[in-house]
């Protein structure tokens, strides 16, 4: 039922779990600790569509569209659900994708974003719900890590500031790279590093959806 709910915009369940007695969990609906969280997001940029055709309909220029659009669909989802709705940009951060590592097995690439062995790196998050009750969830079968086995690694020398390497993400020299005047391939197509990775290329977004995503990230 959720399930076709999220299809009519795009979005899928990424898999849940319930949580260990001993650990901390965020509220649940009623304000005790949750039970249970469902994460909710897309593959590739297949909500790309009803979210424009909502942003069409927007009286004004929202400052987080996305955001925005993501929060109404999913809070109504909740409220149907009797669940507590939770976003990745809700403060204090909650570990989004330390849950994505638990429901999916996703391991980390060397750009900091999760690597998932179907979509690589163009997947994400857009809401989870919690849940005052344990649920089912189907056994998670153990993924394999897409760059254990890629040999060329094209990520590490795509980037033209340098800024993805072994040691980790350069956050500062990419932003100050893609605000630049050498920064328009980035501003227009996307991560250059991104694209570079092999994995999952039927689900790669538009240029026009990595240039949405690339002007939010760099606030240009
Ligand atoms: C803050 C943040 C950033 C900061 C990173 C600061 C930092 N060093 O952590 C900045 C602004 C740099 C950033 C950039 C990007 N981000 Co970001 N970001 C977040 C955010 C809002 C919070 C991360 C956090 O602190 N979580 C709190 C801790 C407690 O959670 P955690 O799961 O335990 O922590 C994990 C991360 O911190 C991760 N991590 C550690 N270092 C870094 C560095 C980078 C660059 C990233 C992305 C993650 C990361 O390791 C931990 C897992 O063990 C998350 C959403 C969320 N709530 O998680 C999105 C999120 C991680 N970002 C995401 C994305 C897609 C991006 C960008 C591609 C931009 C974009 N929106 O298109 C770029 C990637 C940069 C690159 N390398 O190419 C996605 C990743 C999806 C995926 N496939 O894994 C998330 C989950 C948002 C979403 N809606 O799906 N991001």
């Amino acid at each position: 039922m959720i399930e076709e709910a999220l299809a009519s915009h795009g979005l899928i369940p990424r898999g849940g779990f319930n949580f260990e007695a001993d650990e901390t969990a965020p509220q649940g609906p009623s304000g005790k600790p949750a039970k249970s969280v469902l994460l909710i997001g897309q593959a590739g940029a297949a909500p790309w569509r009803y979210f424009q055709r909502w942003r069409d309909i927007q009286q004004n220029d929202l400052a987080n569209p996305l955001d925005t659009w993501a929060r109404e669909v999913i809070d109504a989802l909740a409220e149907k659900h009797g669940a507590r709705a939770v976003y990745p940009s809700d403060r204090p951060y909650l570990p989004f994708q330390r849950w994505a590592m638990r429901t999916e097995g996703l391991k980390a690439s060397p750009l900091g974003i999760l690597i998932h062995p179907e979509y690589g790196l163009w997947h994400a998050y857009r809401g989870a719900l919690l849940f005052d009750k344990e649920l089912f969830f189907e056994p998670q079968a153990e993924t394999a890590h897409p760059c254990a086995t890629c040999v060329s690694k094209p990520c590490l020398d795509s980037c033209p500031a340098g800024a993805v390497s072994n040691e980790g993400y350069d956050h500062a020299g990419c932003l100050s790279h893609v605000r630049g005047p050498a920064g328009e391939p980035c501003r227009l197509g996307g991560c250059l590093a991104r694209n570079a990775c092999p994995v999952g290329e039927a689900y790669r977004y538009p240029a026009e959806v990595q240039a949405f995503h690339m002007a939010s990230f760099a606030r240009v």
